[in-house]
């Protein structure tokens, strides 16, 4: 009996978020071409079911003479891009080492992910260092 209470109490507990969410990197350089096509860095998550969080937090790192130079979008399983960031001819400043929240709960957690990072500007130059994807 004291069994049967125990079981059933623990069939009503929450259902833990499943092992496999949780943070996944790329951390594999690139050189970024000079206002040329964008480099892709992909992340291949497996072993996380369900929908991607509404808070999804996407760090990124990418060293640069003059950050503005670059566009840089995330590009969920379906195919579906969001804008991270533009460009902006105003902003000299180095290196984006930023983490930004993306509402992707219309993504699955599983799947081919990738951030596309392009540098629409000739002149300054830099690569692609890191990005994370955290699903909670
Ligand atoms: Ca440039
Ligand atoms: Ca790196």
């Amino acid at each position: 009996m004291l069994t049967t209470i125990a079981l059933l109490t623990a069939l009503a507990l929450p259902v833990p978020a499943p092992a496999g969410c949780g943070t996944h990197v790329n951390d594999r350089d690139a050189k970024i071409p000079d206002a040329g096509p964008p480099v892709v860095a992909e992340i291949v998550v497996s072993g996380c079911p369900g929908n991607a969080p509404a808070d999804l937090k996407v760090a990124v790192l990418v060293r640069h003479e003059f950050r503005g130079d670059l566009r840089i979008d995330l590009v969920g399983p379906s195919g579906r891009e969001f804008r991270l960031k533009n460009t902006n001819s105003l902003d000299g400043k180095d290196d984006v080492n930023e983490t930004f929240t993306v509402n992707a709960s219309g993504e699955t957690g599983n799947g081919k992910w990738a951030l596309k990072v392009q540098d629409r500007a000739e002149a300054d130059v830099g690569h692609f260092d890191r990005w994370s994807l955290n699903l909670g």
